[in-house]
Formats: structure tokens, sequence, C-alpha cells
């Protein structure tokens, strides 16, 4: 693919990263572009200022008389499901579909890492980022953690490293993409009101080793029941990190992370040490340092072990997941605007010791949201609802006398008054952003600037 030759591409989906990096992208490359989209031009306006002005815009309809105008390549933008008519048409006339990840990977040098799961592929795809950075390695760090893949092709080298968060959505369309070393983190229900169950949402996934041979690897956490069964069936050497098989390649023993080297085991970091909190970043860390161990074990050379821990422990972590925003009046306010499923609240529930008060909801996913109330019990000091879901929440989550309420000022104010000193106000919805929000990272925004509203006094909650 790299002369374009004169081909025709249609960009489907134009959101301001992926569609709009694939446009341009293919663009720069000689492509006759039209990009297309749901919104009207009003809408799109923000997006389509940055677009290369030779790029041809379908706007407000998605319907397949659009292919009319002759396509060779259809690039799907991630939050575009395969199942919209327009995708199945261009199928059903032979135009190949592909993802935004595998246009860029056609043109990427260098070493990939892929890193999909359920939970913790942004942290672990920053921490693997940080992990080679720091060693001195270029490292490019995009995909769904919100850098288009295209947008750094021009930046790699055959030195460099291209550490990649992938979704299940962006995974769906992925042909000849490979990674050098791929990662299967957890998978736990997810996105359900886009697959039609587990099976599907998993096989999604585990199209991230597909393209994989004998020399790359697949690393995977020993502890997950669907993914303990799957090494057999990949061609790649696996890798495992477990919380408590002494017999895995990376694990934890006595607080200490160790890492399978020649036959032994060696430590490499104290878990005390950590700046970031709760035992999903133990796991994230063992995860990055099996990434980032095998990747450079094949491009040769020493591996600095003792250096690898001190970046493990000193890895700040990212905002909008576990993110401590301060502490007013003896509450800690703590933002995981990005914990959108079950086992990302699960998991923040038991990443701190002591009681909190849960702010809670958003836009369902089709996920068993009533499995919560298990880990809700003995942890929570009292339930704020948010958002689209706060009916079906109340109803679900009955025992817990929840507080419903409109806004996250009002959540914050209420919070306050549930709470005790020494409680954490947490957020952690459990649900997508879209019913209120732009995306998450808007809804821990407004979080924070309800936090900081109260802490400047300017927020009655009494
Ligand atoms: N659209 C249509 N037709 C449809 C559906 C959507 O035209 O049927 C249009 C919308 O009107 C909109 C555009 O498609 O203009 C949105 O495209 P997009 O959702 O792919 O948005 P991007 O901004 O490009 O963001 C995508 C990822 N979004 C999703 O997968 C939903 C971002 O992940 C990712 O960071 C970005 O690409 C990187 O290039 C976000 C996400 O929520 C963080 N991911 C999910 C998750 O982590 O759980 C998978």
């Amino acid at each position: 693919m790299k002369g374009s030759n004169g081909k025709r591409a249609l960009v489907v989906g134009l959101g301001h990263r992926t569609g709009l990096g694939a446009c341009n992208f293919l663009a720069k490359r000689g492509f006759a572009v039209t990009g297309n989209d749901v919104k009207s031009h009003g809408d799109l306006a923000p997006v389509l200022e940055k677009m290369d002005p030779s790029v041809k815009i379908a706007a407000g309809h998605q319907d397949p008389s659009l292919l009319d105008a002759g396509f060779d390549l259809l690039v799907l933008s991630p939050g575009v499901p395969q199942s919209v008519p327009l995708v199945r048409a261009a199928r059903e006339r032979g135009i190949e579909v592909i993802a935004e990840i595998e246009l860029a990977y056609r043109y990427m040098k260098g070493r990939v890492i892929g890193i999909t799961g359920t939970d913790g592929k942004s942290t672990t795809t920053a921490l693997t980022g940080h992990l080679l950075s720091g060693l001195g390695v270029k490292a490019l760090v995009g995909g769904n953690i919100g850098i288009p893949l295209v947008s750094l092709v021009d930046e790699a080298s055959d030195d460099s490293v291209a550490v990649i968060e992938l979704s299940s959505f962006q995974l769906e369309t992925v042909d000849t993409f490979r990674a050098d070393a791929a990662a299967v983190l957890n998978i736990t229900p997810d996105h359900l009101d886009r697959y039609p169950g587990m099976a599907e949402y998993a096989a999604a996934k585990m199209r991230i080793v597909r393209n994989q041979t004998s020399e790359d690897s697949f690393v995977y956490f020993k502890d997950d029941e669907i993914l303990r069964g799957l090494p057999g069936q990949v061609k790649s050497r696996p890798l495992s990190f477990s919380m408590r098989d002494a017999g895995a390649d990376a694990f934890l023993d006595g607080g200490k992370v160790f890492l399978r080297r020649g036959g032994g085991a060696v430590p490499v970091f104290s878990t005390s040490s950590m700046a970031v909190m709760g035992p999903h970043n133990i796991l994230n860390a063992m995860a990055s340092l099996l990434l980032v161990v095998s990747v450079l074990e094949r491009r040769g050379g020493d591996i600095d072990l003792a250096r690898l821990g001190e970046l493990c422990t000193s890895f700040p972590g990212l905002p909008h997941r576990m993110e401590r925003l301060g502490v007013f009046e003896g509450r800690t306010f703590i933002n995981d605007s990005k914990a959108t499923t079950v086992g990302a609240v699960e998991t923040a529930l038991r990443g701190f010791k002591g009681t909190a008060v849960l702010i809670l909801g958003g836009r369902t996913k089709g996920d068993d949201y009533s499995r919560l109330a298990r880990a809700m019990r003995g942890a929570l000091r009292g339930l704020v609802l948010l958002g689209e879901s706060r009916n079906e929440f109340s109803r679900l989550f009955s025992e817990f006398s929840p507080v419903i309420v409109e806004t996250l000022d009002e959540a914050v104010a209420a919070a306050m008054r549930i709470s005790l000193p020494g409680d954490a106000v947490l957020l952690s919805p459990a649900c997508a952003s879209f019913d209120m929000f732009e995306n998450f990272e808007e809804r821990g925004r407004k979080f924070r600037e309800s936090y900081e509203k109260l802490a400047r006094g300017g927020l009655s909650w009494m």
C-alpha cells in the first residue's frame, strides 16, 4: 500500500482523533479521500477546520449509496460498528475494510508492542512507554490511549518501538497487523451493547495475536479464567504474569515483583515503593516488564533490571485512573472516571483500605451490574447515583440507600454530606460517559472542577 497510485479511500467516522488523522494521513500520501460521518457539516466544524482541503466530505448520513462514487479502501473509525449498512455494503462490493491501526501499521517502522484487555490498557501502555524511554529507547505511544497511530508513523524509525493500546473495536478490523510482543491483560464483560456475547468480545481481543509467529511474545494474565486456557492456541511464545503463581514469568512474592530469568527468579522492585495505588497496578507493571524485556531481548544487548525496577516504582500513573485530587475536611477525593466497566470499579474498591462514598452511573454497556453489589458491601459508606442509569441502579443497589443527583456538583455535595472524615469520595462510574459528557476525560475534568470549587468554599454542601 506504500504508493497510493491515485487510490480512492473512504474514511468512516470523523472523530477529531481517528477519522481526522486517517483522512489527513491518506491525503498526504496521494489518496483521493472522502470523509463520512452521520453528524452534519455544522457539528463537524471543529474537525473540518483541521482537515486537509483536498478531502471531500459526505456528512449527515451513512447511506450505502455513498459507495457508488467508487472506493478501493474503507478506513473505519473504532466508534463505528462493522454492522452499519455502509460497512456491510462495502464488504459485499469487495471493498477492503480496515482499521486506522491497520492503515498506520502498513507504513510503520521499528518494533511494535500491542496491548489489549478490558481494564488497565491505557496505564500499561503509558507505563511501557515510560520504561522504554527511561532506558533510552525511542518509544512512540498511541492507539486507543487517545493518540491515533497514523499520527506517529512519521516519527517511527528502525530503532523505535511503537507501544499501541488496542481496543476490541480497533482489533475487529486489523488484517496484517503483527506485534513483536502482544499483551492481553484480562477479559471481563464490556461493550456487550456492541457484541452479541462474551465469546465475540474475547474473539475480537484475541485478534491481537492472529499474525504472531514463534519469534513473537504473547504476554497474558495467568490468573484470568478466560486467558489461562489460551497459550496452547497461539503461535507466539507465551509469557505469563500472576499474583499467586511463582511458576509464572512475572509474579509477586513477599511484596516483591520477580521476573523469571535464565532458570532463576530475580527480584525487580518492592511494591511498597510504587507511586500508584492498588493491586491492578502491580499487574500492569508485571505485564509492562515482560513486554519491554521480550522486545529488548530481540533487539539484543543488556537489560538493566535495577533501572527497570526504579522506573516501575516512579511511574506517576495517568489522569482519571485512581487519580488522587486532594483532601477536603478529611475526605480524600479520587477521580477514576476511566472506570467504565464493572471490573474496573471492583478493582478500584479493592485498591484502597477504609470506606468510600462511591459516585456511580452513566450510560450502561450491557454489563451485569448486579455483580457490583458484592464488591460494594463492606467498602461503602454511601452511594451517589448520576446519569442515565440512575433509576435502574437505584433499584439494583437499594440496599445501599443511594442518593440520586443530576450533576457532578450535586454528587460532590451529597458525597460530603454522607461521608465522614477519613473516607474516600470515589468517582468510579462503571459506565460510559456519553450520556452527559463528551468523553471520560471531560467527566474527570468536571469532577476535578467540582472538587476544586468545594475546596475553595464555592460549593455549599451542608
Ligand atoms: N459515527 C458515525 N457513525 C456511527 C457511529 C459514530 O459516523 O455509527 C461518528 C461519530 O459521529 C463521531 C465519530 O464517528 O464523529 C467518532 O468516532 P470514534 O468514536 O472512533 O472517535 P475518535 O475520537 O476517533 O476516538 C477513537 C476511540 N473511540 C472509540 O473507540 C469509541 C478512542 O477511544 C481512541 O482514543 C481514539 O479513537 C484513538 O484514535 C476512546 C474509547 O472510549 C477512549 N475507547 C473505548 C474504550 O476504551 O473502552 C473502546
